[in-house]
């Protein structure tokens, strides 16, 4: 290394050896009083060096950087209130680690060891989802970013705010080794500027300060999003300059974006007036509120509610919810309301998946649509994850949820009495079409009820039955089970549902279910998994990460041995060309050998039984296993069950 007038004050040339107590380290008075006492001792550093290495160093001048950048940054995280600091370690960003379990006492942030990047974000993601706030995640310089990449796309399509810290070398003179060569970068965010909302390297503390409080604002205001900040060695690892006055700038939420009162005006007028009305509802919900909100416009229009699942939007048992019978409603709607609808012209038209791709339009080609959607705020170029251009009569770019009271206010100035009779006997229509598709469901649930493999039904059936009276909540996607809990679970809390990942990568699910469950765990809520075997296999030391930090969730790997999604998509290829599908099984399956998941599960500390494979052994295998997730442990059922 060549010399540098900082060298002796350089921390990355020094063995710090001794554990300081975060008050004494405080640079400034307003520093020392933020800054919290750890909460229980320090236990001695790990030796991470050879013994020869050590007596080496031991032997070394040893100079204590009283207080590096990293701990400053730590009073500015402290500030945002994150809970947890998800990551799988890395050497790019050691001084913030270090700073995080010692400074910060691990506690606001809590240090949760991730076995892989995409776990990491996904994780986040997950707990984003129940507790409407981001976690913060730490990656190592490009290889750990580059993990991190799919998940943090997810985050992106699903709107979830998310703060990401990268690490990097930045002086290419200090770079220690050649690890640290290929794990620096020029521009160590351009791998994920894409799809993340906002990004910057900052190159001095207050303007570290400033970035991660802004980040934390822009993330957190609708459409919202990852942030990410790449976070150079040097300044997390050099002391405070003597005498800097460094201090925390206030947090402060941004008024989320709220539609034009004209729009919304000329809306309320249009959905009073309507026949046939259909409200489709996307990401409407984004906190309990929203789902108040929803009910509130719903019953006060008597409007049918198609929800398609990206949050907790709806009451799956309310009269109104006709999600089920979503294609017959739209075709025969006048006035279609779209709330944070991600593929609004989706919701309009059918595709047709053969050689000659085709479409055509469902709605009646007369209905007057409006939409609403915080997505239209912020678009990128690249990603197409912004489907089709709809044509639309009203088009609100607003955060639906914040628009919602006053389409409330505005739809109840123009119902007079008599509209208000009309529209009560449509509620009543509506009812008896709700009560009829549950019955249908439930009819059609029985199919197939004593099979082996167990049906996606069964296993739905048996769950609600030990699940409906805890306060319970389901941290999966439901599509790979025929949206089975969908239509036979009476959802009606913001917190039972998350919908899914959002680009539809695979891999999320497991790591997402952990992060959801990690947020109930504090609610003392019944997190509940309904697990693809392939999503378990891209990433599964995330069951070990919920063994070592006891997050409560119950398991059921819903074990068909496939990617089945992609088995019927080489089927339908093969069909196609009329060659038989019976070798569409080729690089689809997970067969051969057989994986055994509870065994997978008990190696890293999980309770877990399996294969079940009789209908009659389930209810019992879910009993004992949710004692053990009672207990405040994950617990996993692999369960061979039908592909669907
Ligand atoms: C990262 C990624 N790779 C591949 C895919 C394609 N893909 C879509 S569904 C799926 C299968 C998922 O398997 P599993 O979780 O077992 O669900 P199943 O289809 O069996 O119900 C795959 C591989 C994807 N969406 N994302
Ligand atoms: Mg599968």
């Amino acid at each position: 290394m060549g010399s540098n007038e900082n060298d002796n004050l350089n921390r990355r040339d020094f063995l710090k050896r001794t554990a300081v107590g975060a008050a004494a380290l405080a640079a400034s008075p307003a520093a020392a009083a933020r800054a919290p006492a750890p909460a229980r001792a320090v236990p001695a550093a790990v030796p991470l060096s050879p013994e020869s290495e050590l007596r080496a160093l031991a032997a070394a001048e040893v100079l204590t950087a009283d207080r590096t950048g990293s701990d400053f940054m730590v009073d500015v995280i402290k500030s945002l209130g994150l809970d947890y600091a998800c990551a799988n370690p890395g050497s790019s960003f050691r001084g913030l680690h270090e700073s995080i379990v010692n400074y910060g006492g691990n506690r606001s942030p809590e240090f949760i060891t991730c076995c892989h990047e995409e776990s990491s974000v996904a994780m986040a993601h997950g707990y984003a989802k129940i507790e409407g706030k981001p976690l913060l995640v730490m990656a190592h310089g490009t290889v750990g970013l580059q993990h991190a990449a799919m998940a943090v796309y997810n985050a992106y399509c699903d709107r979830v705010p998310i703060l990401i810290v990268g690490g990097n070398i930045m002086d290419a003179t200090r770079r220690i080794s050649q690890v640290e060569w290929a794990h620096s970068v020029q521009d160590a965010a351009a791998i994920l500027r894409d799809y993340v909302k906002w990004d910057d390297l900052p190159v001095s503390l207050t303007h570290f300060a400033e970035s991660t409080v802004r980040a934390y604002k822009l993330a957190m205001t609708p459409p919202m999003m990852p942030v990410l900040l790449i976070v150079d060695g040097e300044l997390q690892e050099n002391p405070i300059p003597e005498g800097a006055s460094l201090r925390v700038p206030a947090r402060s939420a941004a008024v989320p974006p709220q539609g034009d009162s004209g729009a919304v005006a000329e809306a309320a007028r249009l959905l009073v007036a309507a026949e046939n009305p259909v409200l489709i509802a996307g990401r409407a919900a984004r906190t309990p509120a929203g789902l108040t909100s929803l009910l509130e416009l719903a019953d006060t229009l008597q409007i049918a509610v198609v929800d398609q699942k990206d949050r907790m939007n709806f009451p799956t048992r309310h009269p109104l919810n006709q999600s089920e019978r979503a294609r017959e409603l739209v075709a025969s709607a006048d006035v279609i309301l779209g709330l944070e609808v991600n593929d609004f012209w989706g919701a309009l038209h059918a595709f047709r998946d053969q050689l000659e791709r085709s479409s055509r339009l469902v709605a009646r080609p007369d209905a007057k649509t409006i939409v609403v959607n915080s997505a239209s705020l912020f678009p990128k170029s690249n990603y197409q994850n912004f489907q089709r251009y709809p044509e639309v009569d009203i088009d609100i770019p607003a955060d639906a949820e914040a628009t919602l009271p006053s389409l409330i206010e505005a739809v109840k100035r123009c119902l007079d009495a008599s509209r208000k009779s009309a529209l009560a006997a449509r509620r009543a229509r509506l009812a008896s079409a709700h009560d009829a598709a549950l019955a249908r469901a439930r009819d059609a649930a029985a199919y197939a009820w004593d099979a082996s493999p167990i049906s996606t039904a069964r296993l739905a059936s048996e769950l609600w039955a030990q699940i409906q009276a805890e306060d319970w909540s389901l941290v999966s996607r439901v599509e790979f089970q025929s949206r089975w809990p969908l239509r036979l679970w009476a959802f009606d809390k913001h917190h039972q549902y998350i919908g899914g990942a959002g680009g539809y990568g695979v891999g999320y699910g497991a790591p997402a279910a952990v992060g959801a469950a990690l947020a109930n765990r504090r609610h003392g809520r019944l997190s509940v998994n309904i697990q693809g075997d392939g999503d378990l296999m891209y990433a599964p030391g995330v069951l070990w990460t919920a063994a070592h930090h006891r997050i409560p969730l119950l398991t059921i790997v819903h074990n068909n041995g496939a990617y089945h999604q992609e088995v019927m998509q080489v089927q339908i290829m093969a069909d196609r060309h009329s060659r038989g599908i019976d070798r569409a099984t080729i690089g689809t399956t997970l067969a051969d050998p057989a994986i055994d998941y509870a065994k997978l599960a008990q190696s890293m500390g999980v309770y877990a039984e399996g294969p079940i494979s009789q209908p009659k052994d389930l209810g019992p295998a879910i009993a004992r296993a949710v004692q053990v997730v009672k207990r405040g442990e994950p617990a996993l059922l692999d369960v061979h069950m039908q592909p669907r």
